[in-house]
């Protein structure tokens, strides 16, 4: 019989110094990932991809139900389908649906609604959040915290990207349903988010923007 708990082992154990200096290497690190939106062609190897994918699927998710699933896309007829849904929406958005305060907080990033990268960048990477699937019986079985835990897998997979030297553009094109269609995904699944993955292009800019401050984004008791 498989034993209900296991002995849980400690991948590292450092001094309080090593902490110090690994914490704040790390968050050098990530603070150099930047939301780039020019991609060069330059292709990227399906290996490196796949451990960033079992890395954002160690992510922890309620009740262990891991409600999510990443679709994984290098064909360029399903990026032009994805790229011409993808901009009627941003159209409309830009267009008016926005409204104005929305267009105004966009300014800084200088985004429109020409998505070229959604056909120039290798590989888009299509992120469902499963709010549901069907067992056996064709029954639903309800996930628990299916936003929540999609939100951190895909976090962590943004950081294992980064990790590598690939660059990600975070992209929510809304509404996204079309994504469900074009990608032929089961009900129950519902698009979260469409991560845009490559290396930059030569010479790409970013907008010149901060990160609030530490004593801006926590407090203490
Ligand atoms: N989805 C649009 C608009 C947009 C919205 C937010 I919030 C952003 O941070 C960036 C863009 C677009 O991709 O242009």
């Amino acid at each position: 019989m498989t034993k209900k708990f296991i002995p849980f082992n400690k991948a590292i154990d450092l001094t309080h110094t090593e902490m110090l200096q690994r914490s704040a290497e790390f968050y050098e690190f990530m603070k150099s990932r930047r939301t780039i939106r020019e991609f060069s062609t330059e292709e990227v190897s399906q290996e490196v991809i796949d451990n960033c994918l079992k890395t954002a699927g160690t992510a922890p998710s309620g009740a262990n139900q891991q409600p999510w699933h990443f679709v994984i896309i290098r064909d360029s007829s399903i990026k032009a389908q994805i790229r011409e849904a993808a901009e009627e929406e941003e159209r409309n958005f830009y267009a008016g649906r926005a409204g104005d305060t929305w267009l105004e907080a966009l300014e800084p990033l200088g985004t429109d609604a020409d998505k070229p990268f959604l056909e120039k960048a290798p590989i888009l990477i299509a992120i469902f959040e499963q709010k549901y699937t069907l067992n056996d019986q064709g029954d639903k079985v309800k996930h628990y915290y299916a936003k929540e835990s999609v939100g951190i897998a895909t976090g962590v997979l943004i950081s294992a990207l980064h990790n590598v030297g690939l660059a990600t553009l975070t992209h929510t094109p809304s509404p996204m349903n079309f994504l469900t269609k074009i990608l032929k995904r089961p009900e129950g699944e519902k698009p979260f988010l469409l991560l845009v993955v490559g290396y930059p292009a030569e010479g790409v800019e970013v907008p010149n923007i901060d990160k609030k401050k530490l004593t801006d984004i926590s407090s203490h008791f």
